[in-house]
């Protein structure tokens, strides 16, 4: 039996099983066969989810890029590490092997200490998908610097406000990016943040886009020249287990995002397990990933959890579309992919251009397929097996969180029979627990309700940076002793699992996360705007869309409606992007509100979803009249 490498149902079942019993010696033993140690730990999980606590290899010393990197230069010196395909195919891909990889990661690395970064200090990273995101990533971690790598579709409030959060000293940025047929000019975006950044000293800017910007002089320095200078040799700083790796910022939904902080040993452990297992890798497969390093997903499963695996791994700067809806499969067929891992949305939105972009390319290489970000439907789950897998590659449909750092419920491809839009089974070491409304834990089959985690796995994120109050309210707080991931969930009779969605108020439009409360102030910043609550409602393509019920100030003058609209979207572009623009917005008298003042997003998102049929009980509202006008106003 091997507890590395799963390849039969029965084997899942056994080392299921023992992940469970005892969960010590089972991550020990994984930790000690498969990673490179500077001084192994003292003790292997220490938790206290009350307080809430937690560590795991605790008194270990390591560093992630000599896993990641060193260890794999003797074997796989010259095999590409990393496959860089550009937004114009026209431009050529580049094959970063991991001799290059190591040299350009030592170099980036000495950069930043030159430029004053150490053990410690937060760096925030705001590129494109191009190699110098991967290697600046892996640069922080090679010199202990946290890296806070912010989604580079994110406006310059959005920036701000997270480079403020964790004080970062450095923002690594390009002086552009390519977008399908656009340039979006991020050098200005960053200049604009960084007139509210008062912890920035030293922005590092990479050549992307060949434009002429303004450099800030003092403050902006290009990279490439430091980079040749630099010497390409940095030893490894060496970490604890429990020292922080990354802070990445996910929208709650209240208040402020949320900077969840990721730590070194459990971290690297989890994230390369799980890529073994749930893609069944295997040396010579090429691997790809569509995601961007911006999002957990990448950070995961482009970088550390391939790279930890001596994997090749690909990283695209474009878009599906361009220079048409061909692309994918094209670089599926390029590069001989064999594991293919993308979001719903994606799906849907290549699923509606039909067939005719699949059937020039040959996609024989394709030997697992991927979904992570949001319930996959089960109209895009039968296109996706069908039209791209053939019926032979199975689907794997992962659920996870950027606070859980890895996959958490997923079939394994080969080994567990999967089931449409069911993630099947927990991962190895992953104890779900289903949850009623009173706190009881709903045993046995046929269940549904809240999804909790009721005993910590490697990688679960540790803290909010610097809110450790808010940690434990938002995640250990609702049920005793475990940890509720927002979501719902039933098991079905077999004890799948089926995600159903948010509980919450985070809404997940084209599989990015909004928090319904900084778009609402967004709209609120308007000065005709009164009052207003987002909800989500089903959308053909993006999964959810935005409806936003919108109360406007009573001034007596009378005002036009559509310009209102586009007033309202573009402000919501400019404090948090294009992404949480609203895709109808309705003006009503009045919202729904509790007793105690609380808006009743329930009621709403019912009547958004053309469900105001089966509101249940409105008689608590303090305002019960507004209900039939909105129902009556609905687009
Ligand atoms: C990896 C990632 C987390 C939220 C999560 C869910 C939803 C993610 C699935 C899913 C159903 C899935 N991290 N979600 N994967 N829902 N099936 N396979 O997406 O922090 O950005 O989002 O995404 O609601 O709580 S995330």
């Amino acid at each position: 039996m091997s507890n590395y490498h799963i390849k039969h149902l029965e084997e899942y079942y056994q080392v299921y099983r023992k992940s469970i019993r005892e969960p010590e010696s089972f991550w020990e033993e994984i930790a000690e066969e498969h990673f490179l140690w500077r001084k192994k730990w003292d003790s292997v999980l220490d938790w206290d989810f009350s307080t809430p606590e937690i560590s795991w290899f605790k008194g270990a010393k390591l560093n992630i890029t000599e896993n990641c990197i060193d260890r794999h230069l003797t074997t796989r010196g010259d095999k590409t590490a990393i496959l860089f395909e550009p937004n114009n195919p026209d431009e050529g891909s580049q094959h970063i092997s991991y001799n290059e990889l190591h040299i350009r990661v030592n170099k980036f690395a000495n950069v930043l200490k030159e430029q004053g970064i150490k053990k410690g200090d937060r760096v925030c990273i705001y590129l494109p998908m191009i190699p110098e995101l991967a290697i600046s990533v892996l640069a922080c971690a090679r010199i202990g610097a946290i890296h806070s790598v912010v989604f580079a579709g994110f406006s310059s409030t959005a920036l701000a406000t997270r480079i403020n959060d964790s004080d970062c000293k450095m923002v690594i940025t390009s002086d552009g990016s390519y977008r399908g047929a656009k340039t979006i000019d991020l050098k200005g975006i960053v200049d604009e943040a960084l007139e509210s950044c008062s912890c920035v000293e030293t922005v590092l800017v990479a050549k992307r886009i060949q434009t002429d910007i303004h450099m800030n002089m003092g403050r902006d320095k290009w990279l490439a020249p430091l980079l040749e200078k630099a010497s390409d040799d940095c030893a490894p700083e060496i970490m604890d287990a429990e020292d922080p790796l990354f802070i990445l910022y996910t929208s709650g939904s209240t208040g402020m995002p949320k900077g969840m902080v990721h730590t070194t040993a459990g971290y690297m452990v989890y994230t390369a397990y799980t890529f073994k297992n749930a893609f069944q890798y295997t040396e010579n497969d090429v691997y790809w990933c569509t995601a961007d390093i911006g999002w957990i997903t990448g950070h995961s499963y482009i970088v550390y959890g391939p790279l930890a695996n001596g994997a090749t791994t690909v990283m695209f700067e474009g878009v599906p579309s361009y220079p048409d809806y061909g692309r994918f499969w094209d670089i599926v067929q390029k590069h001989k992919v064999s594991q293919f891992y993308t979001a719903p949305t994606a799906i849907r939105a290549l699923a509606k251009q039909g067939t005719d972009f699949i059937e020039n390319y040959d996609l024989s290489s394709l030997k697992v397929l991927g979904s992570v970000g949001e319930p996959i439907n089960e109209e895009a789950w039968h296109w996706y097996n069908e039209n791209i897998g053939k019926r032979k590659s199975p689907i794997i449909d992962s659920w996870w969180q950027t606070e859980t750092g890895g996959i958490m419920i997923s079939p394994i491809p080969y080994v567990t029979p999967t089931k449409p839009t069911y993630a099947t089974l927990p991962f190895i070491g992953v104890q779900p627990a289903i949850m009623d409304e009173n706190g009881n834990e709903l045993k046995g089959n046929q269940v549904e309700g809240r999804l909790c985690i009721k005993f910590p796995w490697p990688s679960i994120a540790r803290t909010i940076w610097g809110n450790h109050q808010r940690y434990k309210e938002t995640y250990f707080s609702a049920f005793d002793n475990k940890y509720f991931t927002g979501d719902g969930a039933l098991r079905d009779e077999v004890g799948y699992y089926r995600i159903t969605g948010r509980v919450d108020d985070v809404i997940i439009v084209s599989g990015h996360n909004l928090g319904t409360a900084p778009i609402e102030d967004a709209i609120n910043e308007h000065p005709a705007v009164a009052e207003s609550a987002i909800v989500g409602f089903p959308h053909d393509i993006k999964g959810s869309a935005l409806y936003g019920y919108i109360t406007l100030k009573d001034t007596g003058e009378s005002r036009n409606h559509n310009n209102l609209r586009t007033e309202i979207n573009q402000l919501i572009t400019d404090r948090i992007g294009p992404i949480a623009k609203l895709d109808k917005i309705q003006f009503t008298n009045g919202l729904p509100k509790t007793r105690s003042g609380k808006i009743m997003r329930r009621i709403l998102r019912k009547i958004a979803c053309n469900e105001s049929d089966s509101l249940g009980d409105t008689s608590t509202l303090l305002n019960q009249e507004v209900v039939q006008e909105i129902i009556d106003n609905v687009l």
